[in-house]
């Protein structure tokens, strides 16, 4: 990285006349000792598992302009970010840490790069400190440790949410043993971010066959099912204060909520599932309550318009995907959604403020 020590103050961030500063609340680092650790697990065939082989395989080889393009942005926390953050008209980034970040690693060395990219995010956060805010990373293998790290972050860090990069090496937060995460964020009143990864090895197989494990589709249909586990287990009747922040639309799950209420109701009336019992509200309630969904990759006003209609105009807020989607026109498709001025200000800023609380 080649910016100075300190924080910037005098680089200005590119809100000029608009009347609102555009958040993007989905943007995605690396440190590079998470990168050489990846591709030395591949080089020695460390894993086998087919979502990490396919995702981390494929960016880390970097032998298509894409994936040279995604993994140098990745790893910059200074300059480059800066610039195209400003030829994007990006006034501020949320990071994170990009998946499948620590969740495929045994726990130790996952403690140890949730530790270490936090310490690097908080130092890029104190460096520009207009233009950068940052989620707390955590290892989830060791939930006691991972409601740790998230208070440090929360506390010391000025971290302003937990990124959670969907399951961990196939299990799933609805499982009890994951709940002092929940337990955290809540008592702090901090959002978490459930971010997509590849499929597990149980569910990927049809969709790697055809191409379709990764963000064309695998990562929705995935983490959509990762949320509504959340939902039908119970979470929010335990942590009724909890905030779920989930991407690229909501993973579908507004188009959904229909059936979603009939088919929940009816399963449960019939005591079909042990799994599936009686909670206090229906999906589609705890969809509009806990949950705000960013526009991640969905620069497309007809499906924008369609969730703040179904879930709510305060639960959509904006986010880009950088780098893995660096389109600085979508931006514009955004600025011309049919909102008005105070509408638009708060898609793009003031509910990102409120959910972060940045
Ligand atoms: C991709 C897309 C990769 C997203 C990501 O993280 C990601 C991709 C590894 O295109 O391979 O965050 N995304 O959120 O759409
Ligand atoms: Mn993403």
């Amino acid at each position: 990285m080649t910016e100075p020590a300190g924080a910037d103050p005098g680089r200005p961030a590119p809100s000029g006349g608009r009347g609102y500063l555009r958040i993007a609340t989905e943007e995605a680092f690396a440190p590079p000792e998470l990168i050489t650790l990846g591709r030395d697990r591949i080089d020695k065939r460390a894993y086998d598992d087919p979502g990490f082989l396919s995702l981390v395989g494929y960016y880390a080889g970097a032998r298509s302009e894409r994936a040279a393009f995604v993994f140098d942005r990745l790893q910059d926390l200074g300059e480059r970010r800066l610039a195209d953050m400003d030829a994007a008209g990006i006034d501020r980034q949320v990071i994170s840490l990009t998946a499948p970040g620590t969740q495929v690693l045994e726990p130790g060395d996952a403690a140890a790069i949730a530790a270490l990219a936090n310490d690097r995010l908080a130092e890029a956060c104190r460096r520009h400190p207009e233009r950068f805010s940052g989620l707390t990373a955590i290892a989830p293998q060791d939930p006691a440790g991972a409601a740790r790290e998230i208070e440090r972050g929360h506390r010391e860090l000025g971290f302003n949410g937990v990124i959670i990069n969907s399951h961990t090496k196939g299990e799933y937060l609805d499982d009890r043993k994951f709940w002092p995460i929940f337990e955290a964020a809540e008592a702090l009143g901090t959002p978490v971010y459930l971010h997509p990864t590849s499929p597990p090895r149980t569910m990927i197989g049809p969709l790697l066959e055809a191409g379709l494990d990764g963000a064309i589709y695998g990562f929705a249909v995935e983490t959509g099912m990762h949320v509504l586990r959340i939902i039908t287990s119970g979470v929010f009747d335990h942590f009724p204060a909890l905030k779920l922040v989930v991407g690229h639309l909501g993973e579908a799950l507004p188009f959904w909520l229909f059936r979603l209420d009939y088919m929940h109701a009816a399963g449960v009336k019939a005591g079909r599932y042990e799994a599936m019992r009686p909670i206090a509200a229906k999906p589609s309630e705890y969809l509009r309550r806990n949950v705000w969904v960013t526009t991640s990759g969905m620069a497309w006003e007809p499906a924008i318009m369609f969730c703040r209609q179904v879930l709510g105009p305060d639960r959509v807020l904006y986010a880009m995907d950088y780098p893995y989607q660096y389109a600085p026109d979508e931006v514009a498709t955004q600025d011309s959604l049919p909102l008005s001025p105070g509408e638009l200000k708060a898609f793009f800023q003031t509910t990102a403020e409120e959910v972060f609380g940045l």
